[in-house]
């Protein structure tokens, strides 16, 4: 007992001399590892920044075919929101045959005939392909063979020809004379 208690104390004294010298060396060790810490702490934080940044914007992506004989158009799947980041490109249209009166075209329309009173979208060229959002009151907005742009309005997303109207066409329905459907993808990110 008396040696195991001699002992202590001196196995007390030899620890309390490591912790001594470890405490000597703790200013440089102790910067070095605050620095190292902050730095793994700021690389896990702006990781996990980044990874909520990418999950907050969500990606849909359809494909559809869009019949190019309608007014008013057809209404598609996609419910917009506005401030989406929508993107729509024309896949095929290979069968297709856009009849404004001056021999068949195709979605980009007749790019020497814009500003046709009687369309549907009177700035766009002549039967291309257009589109609007939300009701057939909302403003249009063209489409071609591509385009990207952020929704100003929410609701469906209708595509179609910017044909001329019912009741201006010499024929009675200036739609119904157009061929085939194109084939469209559409891309919706939202945040
Ligand atoms: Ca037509």
């Amino acid at each position: 007992m008396s040696e195991g208690s001699k002992s202590t104390p001196e196995s007390l004294g030899s620890a309390s001399d490591v912790s001594g010298r470890r405490a000597r060396l703790s200013p440089t060790v102790t910067a070095a590892l605050v620095t190292a810490v902050a730095t793994i702490v700021a690389a896990i934080v702006g990781s996990l920044l980044t990874v909520q940044a990418i999950q907050e914007t969500r990606l849909e992506t359809y494909e559809l075919t869009v019949s190019t004989t309608k007014y008013p158009f057809e209404k598609t799947p996609i419910e917009v929101h506005e401030g989406d980041e929508v993107e729509i490109a024309v896949l095929g249209a290979h069968s297709v045959v856009l009849d404004c009166g001056l021999g068949g075209t195709t979605v980009m329309g007749m790019v020497n005939q814009m500003y046709q009173p009687n369309t549907v979208l009177p700035s766009s060229n002549l039967c291309s392909i257009i589109g609007h959002i939300g009701p057939e009151a909302a403003p249009y907005f063209p489409v071609g063979a591509y385009t990207k742009f952020v929704a100003s309005i929410s609701g469906a997303l209708s595509l179609g020809a910017n044909d001329v109207l019912p009741g201006r066409c010499t024929v009675e329905d200036c739609f119904s004379n157009n061929i085939g459907a194109i084939l469209v993808e559409v891309a919706i990110r939202r945040k």
